[in-house]
């Protein structure tokens, strides 16, 4: 049992260490919309403050988006993570097509790096608000879409690639791998979360964003594109410290 016991454990080493380097994190303002404290059922839009670090596309009659604590009458399962989401409100009584919001991060593009963005998508039932003595005509889903811009260049998307159920949540990932030659390298990386406004349902939730980077070969642990000796004392380095 002792023998078994040691194997595992620098097993669970030998991941933690090698997970450090396959997915550093890089921070997003107000990633899981927990910036400010709401009540339950309380939301604020963003051109009021309610949502720090994204900003809206579009601001006419008939869209709004915003941070909200949604109550379990609309997502029964509450938040993806923490009390709070972001969401994108469109009404195609009053505009049509897609309406976003988005955040540039500090992180630019690094030559031979591979970038993962993850999103909680979320579609809320309708429901009745007693805070608002409003009715929340959310039933249906009106598709989503997320990008991962490098400048102004859409380097990765999904759209629609989940169907969240009302009332549910779903996870998606994109992924965009920088060739060492391209001209995108130093361009700021931009997350831009969209309500595709096509369909009944009015309103797509959001939550959990995370974007990760990783060099491209998992080899290449000092991630400088080069695989040589540096890379096996690294991880070397590595193994003891997760140890
Ligand atoms: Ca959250
Ligand atoms: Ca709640
Ligand atoms: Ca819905």
């Amino acid at each position: 049992m002792l023998a078994n016991r040691c194997i595992t454990t620098s097993l669970v080493c030998l991941l933690e260490a090698t997970s450090l380097v396959r997915g550093q994190s890089i921070p997003i303002e107000n990633a899981g919309f927990e910036a400010l404290e709401f009540e339950d059922d309380e939301f604020l839009v963003g051109t009021e403050g309610g949502a720090p670090g994204w900003e809206g596309e579009v601001v006419e009659l008939g869209t709004s988006w915003g941070t909200w604590n949604p109550p379990a009458i609309a997502h029964p399962q509450e938040a993806p993570r923490g009390d709070n989401m972001g969401w994108i409100y469109a009404d195609p009584g009053f505009v049509s097509g897609p309406i976003g919001m988005r955040q540039t991060l500090q992180a630019t593009v690094r030559t031979g790096a591979t970038y993962t963005l993850t999103v909680a998508i979320g579609n809320p039932m309708e429901y009745f608000s007693d805070r608002y003595q409003e009715h929340f005509f959310f039933k249906g889903f009106p598709g989503y879409r997320i990008e991962l811009l490098a400048g102004e260049v859409v380097v990765a998307f999904d759209e629609n690639a989940r169907a969240p159920a009302d009332g549910t949540f779903e996870r998606t990932s994109i992924c965009f791998a920088a060739q060492d030659d391209s001209p995108l390298v130093g361009e700021p990386l931009t997350i831009r979360l969209v309500n595709l406004n096509d369909g009944p349902g009015l309103e797509v939730d959001f939550d959990d964003v995370q974007l990760t980077v990783s060099p491209v070969c998992w080899a290449d642990v000092d991630g400088n594109g080069v695989i040589d000796a540096d890379d096996f004392f690294a991880f070397l380095d590595l193994f003891v410290l997760g140890c």
